[in-house]
């Protein structure tokens, strides 16, 4: 923010969610909007709130810049290769046989409320109130008024703003008109919020022998028909795009990215990557400020320090901006997590805390019953009157759904912060198992989590909660939003947040992992374990300092689960197995069988036994469930498998006989 150390000027630097312009506020005298913001956020909790979050971003920018600045030639080469390599097989999932329409109300709850109430036309219209308002129209966005912003502030901006209280059952009932609509064009569309969708009308353009163009056209003319109201679309090969180009000719216009390689990489070329769902605020501030990265094609170009830097899935997502390529199937990305939550009045007193969190907890089981979902991980999330964000996470021993499971497990993680002031609760479920829990014992230990919980000695508390700190972790923007938001800029949470559970005490045991790990990692890029990368080591060293903090255990996230196994991005290079980065848990499950493996070879061998099926590439591991049945009945046929815990115990007889 650098509210102080920019002269006279501090406003400039002052970039909160108010100062970004979104559609209809092109003409806005940017500079007096952010020092109005400035000036009255100036003090306020809400302003120190931002400086904390901003001056935790810097932090995390200087890491990475040192992080940069410590490749050295041969390892930019490397990643670049990697790059290269997965630049390639994303450019050629690229799929050009499919027309995406994106569809977007225009400043959706101003227009409903002025539909039924015309004496409203025209004038600067904000719906919601003093405190927040949920959108504005575009005769006050021109002021600089819009979403999310204060109304306090809005007012200040534009001083006959006209404020109308938000009215939900209304917009449900326009929203469902359009969904009737969209049913026309395309019944498997995908309604992402109340006032957006995206319909594949491939088929109709086809059996109709029109143009994506005219479609669009009359999509838009049968929704007016339907409502009153007007949307913009975008229509683009994929997903991806077809959201940014429905903004670019708002409101009521429509913007056609036709299905050619060539107009799709020209269209990027030049495309702030602030533009995309899914970067936000912080993925902006620091793809800009450590790597110089304003334009999506950008992306392509420094795709060598994306790979040093970011997790697989980020960087698939990155390299996938820089490309324009994006999802053109219908069905859409699997729900990861379900949540609720409630703004409230700021308050300290316990019992109304309690029965807000019940109301939530009624309301999260009855969605999660709705979708037939049982979960395991449980979040809390609490908003201080400081604005200060917190989330408390417990993965449980059972998948639960009832109101009564969740109210108590959240009642254990809301009484470890109280006495507090707060003024919003959200909870939220996720791993989930669909349908019936499957017997599977969800607390089973993946061996990689088994050491870095703590090992052998912490075994038996297989409940641990494990803690969060959504502020330390890597998107921010997140926490400004509803837990269940469907916004896309969730998407940055889930491909850049590296949260890991806290680590319990050091034991001799993570010296038995740190060996193992570093000597699969040497094997893996045919290097001598002498030669490791020191950042390696170091990674691992921070299994036994102190330091607990959040860029630590991001680190220890990292050395598990990518700089293992999984460096050249898909392929395990010990037994040749690809795996997409999305398949996290697969991955998890390999990385945890050659481990096995190895661990298990070297009490072979220091037993003085031989060793069984020590080839990687003859007991090669497979994924799946199917796989991992398989996988099990030998183990118990064969009778080479040793229970994790008894492999520890005959580990630690080998070191310390
Ligand atoms: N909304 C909200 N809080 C936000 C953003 C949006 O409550 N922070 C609500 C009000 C909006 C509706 O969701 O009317 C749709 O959101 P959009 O982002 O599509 O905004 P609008 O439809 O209002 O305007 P636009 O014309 O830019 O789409
Ligand atoms: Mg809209």
């Amino acid at each position: 923010m650098g509210a102080t150390s920019d002269g006279d000027r501090p406003w400039e630097s002052y970039q909160t969610v108010y100062t970004n312009a979104k559609a209809g506020m092109d003409g806005v005298d940017k500079e007096k909007v952010q020092r109005v913001i400035y000036e009255m956020s100036k003090g306020s909790k809400y302003f120190e709130n931002e400086q904390r979050k901003e001056a935790i971003v810097k932090q995390r920018i200087e890491r990475m810049r040192a992080q940069c600045a410590k490749l050295t030639a041969k390892d930019i080469a490397q990643f670049q290769m990697i790059a290269d390599k997965r630049i390639l097989e994303l450019e050629s999932s690229r799929d050009l046989s499919k027309i995406w329409v994106h569809s977007d109300m225009d400043a959706f709850y101003a227009a409903v409320e002025t539909l039924e109430n015309p004496s409203l036309k025209g004038k600067p219209l904000a719906v919601g109130g003093k405190s927040m308002i949920c959108t504005a129209n575009y005769e006050a966005r021109k002021f600089g008024v819009r979403a999310a912003m204060p109304g306090f502030i809005a007012l200040k901006l534009c001083p006959n703003l006209v404020f109308v209280p938000t009215n939900f059952d209304k917009y449900m009932n326009y929203s469902e008109k359009t969904r009737k609509v969209f049913r026309g064009y395309d019944p498997n569309f995908i309604a992402t919020s109340l006032d957006e969708a995206y319909l594949n009308i491939t088929t109709i353009c086809k059996d109709r022998c029109v143009s994506s163009q005219e479609v669009a056209e009359e999509l838009r003319n049968a929704i007016y028909e339907e409502t009153g109201l007007t949307c913009s679309v975008g229509v683009a090969p994929n997903r991806l795009l077809a959201k940014v180009c429905s903004d670019i000719n708002k409101p009521n216009g429509q913007f056609i990215l036709p299905n050619e390689r060539k107009a799709i990489l020209t269209f990027i070329s030049s495309l702030p990557i602030r533009k995309i769902g899914g970067i936000g605020k912080v993925t902006e501030h620091i793809l800009r400020d450590v790597l110089g990265i304003n334009t999506c094609q950008e992306m392509l170009k420094k795709s060598a320090y994306l790979c040093g830097l970011f997790s697989p899935c980020s960087i698939d997502f990155f390299l996938s901006v820089g490309l324009g390529v994006g999802n053109t199937d219908t069905q859409f990305r699997l729900r990861k997590s379900i949540s609720s939550e409630r703004t409230f009045s700021s308050t300290e007193d316990q019992s109304l805390i309690f029965k807000k969190m019940e109301e939530i907890a009624e309301t999260l089981s009855n969605d999660m019953q709705k979708e037939s979902l049982f979960g395991r991980t449980l979040t809390l999330k609490l908003k201080t009157t400081s604005f200060e964000v917190k989330t408390r996470a417990t993965s449980l021993q059972k998948y639960i759904q009832s109101k009564e499971d969740i109210f108590s497990h959240a009642t254990k993680l809301l009484k470890a912060e109280l006495p507090l002031s707060v003024r919003l609760i959200g909870l939220r479920m996720s791993h989930f198992c669909v349908g019936t829990p499957h017997s599977a014992d969800p607390m089973q230990k993946t061996l990689s989590g088994f050491i870095f919980s703590g090992g052998a000695s912490s075994s038996a508390d297989t409940n641990a909660d494990s803690l969060i700190d959504s502020e330390i972790c890597f998107s921010d923007d997140v926490n400004d939003l509803p837990l269940g938001y469907d916004h896309p800029e969730q998407v940055d949470e889930k491909h850049l947040t590296h949260c890991t559970g806290e680590r319990n005490e050091a034991t001799d045991d993570r010296s038995v992992a740190k060996v193992c790990f570093i000597y699969i990692y040497s094997f893996y890029i045919e290097m001598p374990i002498s030669s490791c990368t020191q950042s390696l080591m170091e990674g691992m060293d921070l299994m036994n300092e102190e330091d607990k903090s959040a860029d630590n255990r991001a680190l220890l996230s990292r050395t598990q689960e990518e700089v293992v196994l999984w460096i050249n991005d898909y392929m395990c290079s010990l037994c040749g197995c690809e795996l997409p980065p999305s398949f996290v848990e697969e991955r998890q499950e390999h990385s945890d069988y050659h481990l096995a493996e190895m661990l298990q070879k070297e009490s072979m061998d220091n037993f003085g036994k031989p060793t069984q099926g020590s080839n990687p590439v003859q007991k090669s591991p497979c994924v799946g469930r199917s796989a991992r049945k398989r996988r099990n009945k030998s183990a118990h046929n064969d009778g080479k498998h040793i229970p994790i815990d008894c492999f520890f115990e005959r580990s630690k007889k080998v070191r310390r006989p």
